[in-house]
């Protein structure tokens, strides 16, 4: 599924003509099927009683089916070919949202030769008209997946380009590089105008640097999709399923005056300001003195070890628990925040630090739900410091990962052969390499604009 990087014309792939529901199954006010391809402007013309339908105008008008019932009074919106989200000529109509109604109005459709849409196959064909690339494709998956403030925010600029941007300048600094080294292989005799020879060196660690930067943000891509994953830990009986109820204002987690309530751990998602979060309580930690405890206690440093921010519960009205060597070790380079619960049980003031290595100290109760909001805070600044990328259009997914990652090797051999007077086609080689990983993010790799560059830039035509 590569995109030639040419607009297509839209009716030349004839007899793809799809049409599918677009809005969710099930009772609504109104259910939106979209019809594309070539057969839309003759439905269109079919529904909307016109000769030539207006593009993007409200047609009001009864759904006639082909033996001539009337299936429904609809909004027919018509796109013409070019101008649509696909790209090809497409037909939107608003039925009232009943299941069997749009299941009537899909059957009549196939009657009239359209089929059924594949999955994505409207935003593949926007995809393979040029009307977008890969990474506005993905996007907009994203945008209906997204399940955060934050992650809805990047992926709408991830939607507009943003990201796109980014990958084009890397592109444009790699083809100029590409372009200056391949006229001096192919043309060693010409007089080419006195270019700077440093040019492709300084090309090469341009998009060094930018695809380092975009490879940072890797980890906050993961906090994006799967939420930020923190943990709450601590001594047995401490209050941290309490915590987790507190946190989603319901009673989800068992909670007992017992020690040891809680043996496997329990996630759950909420949301805290613009970020998802992947709460996860865990079994209280202790000398464990069974088999079964022991295994909870496993589980608790394994996620303790996966997390990005850890709650450390502790009961205000406790003396301080002591804990072994391995739990410190486990928290060394973690975020760590420390909870002092159950503070409706004794008066203030608390101490504003933990005794051991100054972790900042929230006092909450659980219970009442004091200073679950200035708790809330702490975590938001914490997963904001978090955020790695200084430009949320750098942000990238696990596919770009892995073309940035073969990109980066490649960019960096290249520069090294070049610094060390290696054959100048070896480095090339290379940097058409990572030419056609950054290109494959995109979508497309346009050979066309290099030997543009060669003999315009270097005026070698004569
Ligand atoms: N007064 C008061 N009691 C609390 C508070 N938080 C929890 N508790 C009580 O403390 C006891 C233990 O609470 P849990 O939430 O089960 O504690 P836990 O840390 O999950 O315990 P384990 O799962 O056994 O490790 C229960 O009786 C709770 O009602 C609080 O803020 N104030
Ligand atoms: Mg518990």
């Amino acid at each position: 599924m590569k995109n030639d990087g040419k607009e297509r014309m839209p009716y030349d792939h004839p007899g793809a003509s799809f049409c599918a529901l677009s809005t969710p199954p099930g009772e609504s006010a109104i259910g939106v099927i979209r019809a594309n391809g070539p057969l839309a402007e003759a439905l269109a013309v079919s529904l909307a009683k016109v000769p030539y339908p207006t593009p993007r105008h409200a047609y009001f008008c009864d759904y006639v089916a082909v033996d001539g019932k009337v299936l429904d009074v609809i909004i027919l919106t018509y796109f013409e070919a070019g101008k649509s989200y696909t790209g090809d000529a497409l037909v939107e109509l608003a039925c009232h949202g009943n299941p069997l109604i749009l299941q009537k109005v899909l059957e009549d459709l196939f009657k009239r030769g359209f089929r059924l849409a594949e999955p994505g196959e409207f935003t593949r064909t926007a995809f393979l008209n040029g009307k977008m690339d890969l990474c506005q494709a993905e996007a907009v998956a994203e945008l209906i997946h997204a399940r955060s403030e934050k992650a809805l925010h990047i992926a709408e600029r991830q939607l507009k380009g943003g990201i796109s941007a980014h990958y084009h300048s890397i592109l444009d600094a790699l083809m100029a590089a590409i372009a200056h080294l391949e006229a001096y292989i192919d043309f060693p005799e010409e007089d080419l105008p006195s270019e700077d020879a440093q040019g492709p060196l300084r090309d090469i660690a341009f998009c060094l640097s930018k695809v380092k930067k975009m490879l940072a943000t890797r980890h906050y891509s993961a906090l994006l999709h799967e939420g930020v994953k923190t943990v709450i830990f601590g001594a047995p009986n401490a209050g941290k399923s309490s915590l987790l109820n507190a946190f989603l204002g319901e009673d989800r987690a068992l909670v007992s005056p017992e020690p040891g309530t809680t043996r496997d751990f329990l996630a759950e998602r909420i949301l805290v300001g613009p970020h998802a979060l992947r709460i996860i309580d865990t079994a209280g930690l202790h000398t464990p003195t069974s088999k079964i405890e022991r295994c909870g206690i496993e589980k608790t440093f394994l996620k303790i070890d996966e997390a990005d921010l850890c709650l450390f519960v502790v009961d205000a009205t406790r003396p301080y628990p002591a804990f072994d060597a391995a739990l410190w070790a486990a928290l060394a380079h973690k975020h760590v925040l420390l909870v002092l619960n159950k503070t409706d049980l004794m008066p203030p003031p608390y101490p504003t630090a933990a005794p051991w290595n100054a972790l900042p100290c929230l006092p909450i109760s659980a219970k009442t739900g004091d200073g679950i909001d200035a708790l809330k805070r702490a975590i938001l600044d914490a997963v904001e410091a978090e955020d790695l990328s200084e430009d949320e259009d750098l942000i990238i997914c696990i596919r770009h990962a892995r073309a940035l990652e073969q990109a980066e090797t490649a960019l960096a051999d290249a520069f090294a052969k070049l610094k060390d007077g290696a054959p100048v086609e070896l480095a090339v080689c290379d940097l058409r390499f990572a030419l056609d990983c950054i290109g494959g993010i995109l979508g497309k790799v346009d050979n066309e604009v290099i030997l543009g560059l060669i003999f315009s830039k270097f005026c070698i035509g004569k």
